[in-house]
């Protein structure tokens, strides 16, 4: 323990990391995330943690504190991150990126699923611009080379008509070996270092796709438009033109995605070329011979 912080206020001296040392698990640096930062309100707090049960779960206990909008709870490990409909998220110490945003939209709650749509488009232009090319799989997953790289969960809290906030969780393997992946997501999983052969720096990507965010979701609520969002999803999308299957709480279909519509829902053919919309939420889409 004492070695390894000795040699981390080394590093901090040289301002550079070795390559060598850099192979270690380096904690989240705030500091460099902030530096980054273009943004109003979104990422202007920082709450970080060592380890958390999930930054979902702490972002409702804050935003429920009066935490405001645009608040960032990020940590280094969770040891309950969840996924849509009680699935887990699998969040190794130190090698990902697991945060979630505080949102207080003034919006109708059916609205709300748009919000996983902004955020898949933000984690696309932050990769982008890092020089990762990745897809995005309607409605919350970043596919990297046919393997899931990033997840998202959105979720909120409201009464009838009126919201009290929304949270979005983002989940990115960033660093991590396909050794640190639970044997059930292996054919699946992927890291950008699994990818790309190089580890990133996670300080740098959050501020991108914070960045990112800010510019998407101000659009959103200030233009009340989802255009640019949508032109992401669509050009970048992983399921359209492809034979799928639609797995929902007691069925599954097999249908062609052919479009994704202005309100962020999936349009899918059946073998009778009947059209159908698909909302997400309780349903997910997986390609005819595996994850895509
Ligand atoms: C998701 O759900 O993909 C949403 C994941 C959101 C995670 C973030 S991390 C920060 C915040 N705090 C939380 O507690 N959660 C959010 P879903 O589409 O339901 O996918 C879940 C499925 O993905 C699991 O059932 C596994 O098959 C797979 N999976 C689990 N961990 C994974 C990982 N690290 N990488 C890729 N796939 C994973």
């Amino acid at each position: 323990m004492k070695e390894k912080e000795i040699k981390r206020e080394k590093d901090n001296e040289k301002g550079v990391a070795k390559e060598q040392e850099m192979s270690e698990y380096n904690t989240l640096n705030c500091e460099e995330i902030r530096e980054n930062l273009n943004t109003k309100y979104i990422g202007r707090e920082i709450l970080f943690f060592d380890k958390i049960d999930s930054t979902n779960t702490k972002a409702k206990e804050f935003s429920n504190m009066g935490k405001n909008q645009g608040t960032i709870i990020i940590a280094d490990e969770q040891t309950k991150g969840r996924g849509r409909l009680g699935k887990s998220w699998s969040s190794p110490k130190g090698e990902g990126i697991w945060m979630s945003i505080i949102l207080k939209p003034e919006i109708e709650p059916k609205e709300a699923t748009k919000l996983t749509q902004i955020a898949a488009a933000a984690v696309w232009e932050g990769l982008n611009k890092i020089g990762i090319e990745t897809k995005i799989k309607w409605p919350n997953d970043i596919v990297l080379n046919g393997k899931k790289v990033c997840g998202i969960l959105t979720e909120m809290s409201g009464e009838q008509n009126k919201l009290k906030y929304i949270i979005v969780g983002i989940g990115i393997n960033v660093n991590t070996d396909s050794s640190k992946f639970p044997e059930e997501i292996l054919n699946s999983a992927t890291s950008l270092k699994v990818e790309t052969g190089k580890r990133i720096k996670r300080e740098t990507l959050i501020a991108m796709i914070l960045n990112s965010f800010e510019n998407l979701y101000e659009e959103f609520i200030k233009k009340d438009s989802v255009e640019t969002v949508m032109k992401i999803c669509k050009e970048k999308s992983a399921l359209i033109g492809k034979e799928v299957i639609v797995m929902m709480k007691d069925q599954q279909k097999e249908v062609k995605a052919i479009d994704i519509n202005e309100d962020g829902e999936l349009l899918v053919k059946d073998r009778e070329g009947n059209i159908t919309k698909i909302i997400s939420g309780e349903v997910s889409v997986r390609g005819l011979y595996g994850y895509v």
